[in-house]
């Protein structure tokens, strides 16, 4: 598969927050990757499905070696090329369900460094890259954007309480961060097509209307790693190592990459995050402060 540079998408991510890969990955892939969600999904307690009503799972895929073959696939490779990551590293990924008939995804986003000034500049720090299990329309709660707030103030910044518990188990269901905004672009996709965006945009779902389960998997990457300041790259081998920032903590029998059997460690060995012993991590701040001029 050649590395071409696709120009129009990387200024997507760029100017907008995020850009549409589409049909990118196999059927084969997909159909795949659909079996493995159909054998964990029935295994997620009702705990966990109460904790995470908004998102629907929010399953580590640190647990699941397998998933090595889609995070180190060729063809997610290939779109990270295309949109000139040159030093592409992953760091957290997770599967998630969105059961039929539920709430939406909050308005939030993702990115935690905001102390660091790299944040207030065009540097990408970490994408997500959406892989979407079924194809999604406004009805069955697909993915709805604010494009280009990855860059600057928006209203909703002023009522985000990011991953706050209570909007996590939907205990007010009338919160404006559960509501469709004026600015909101929605991102409708057919399986095989790959979404990426830049974690500090504000991103929600519609509510999954449907008779069917919506998931997709969400890997996060790093386009540069090797030139992010170093408090982020020891904070990121943190959120690896699983001992901060993880939304499913580890149990007893939790995993990290470094320990996955030889055969799946080997597809992503290149793109794992390298350990940053006695480096300082930067400090987990959710709160942008955007300046007031010169943004
Ligand atoms: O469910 C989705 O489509 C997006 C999930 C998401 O953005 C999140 O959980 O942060």
């Amino acid at each position: 598969m050649a590395n071409h540079i696709r120009n129009g998408l990387r200024s997507d991510l760029e100017n907008n927050g995020y850009c549409l890969v589409k049909n990118q990955l196999p059927e084969p892939l997909i159909a795949w990757l659909k079996s493995q969600a159909a054998a964990i999904l029935p295994t997620v307690d009702a705990a966990h499905r109460e904790r995470n009503r908004s998102q629907g799972s929010l399953v580590q895929l640190a647990d699941y070696p397998e998933f090595a073959k889609i995070i180190g696939a060729p063809e997610v490779r290939a779109a990270m090329a295309g949109l000139a990551f040159p030093n592409p590293r992953f760091s957290s990924g997770y599967l998630i369900s969105k059961p039929a008939h539920s709430p939406s995804l909050f308005w939030h986003q993702d990115w935690w460094a905001w102390d660091d000034a790299i944040s207030y500049t065009p540097e990408i720090a970490q994408v997500f890259a959406m892989i979407y299990l079924t194809n999604t329309t406004e009805e069955n709660g697909c993915l709805r954007v604010i494009p280009g707030s990855h860059r600057r103030a928006h209203p909703l910044h002023a009522s985000l309480q990011a991953h706050d518990e209570s909007l996590s188990r939907v205990v007010d269901p009338q919160n404006l961060l559960y509501q469709n905004h004026r600015d909101a672009v929605a991102v409708a996709v057919q399986t095989g097509d790959i979404v990426f965006g830049d974690a500090r945009l504000l991103h929600s779902t519609f509510p999954n209307n449907s008779d069917q389960d919506r998931s997709l998997l969400t890997l996060w990457y790093h386009p540069d790693f090797a030139n992010l300041p170093a408090e982020i790259r020891a904070t990121l081998r943190k959120i690896y190592d699983r001992t901060t920032g993880d939304t499913d903590p580890a149990g007893d029998d939790a995993m990290t990459l470094d320990e996955w059997p030889a055969t799946a460690h080997s597809l992503v060995s290149d793109l794992l995050i390298p350990d940053t012993k006695g480096v300082k991590a930067r400090a987990w701040n959710r709160v942008p402060q955007w300046p007031s001029v010169g943004d």
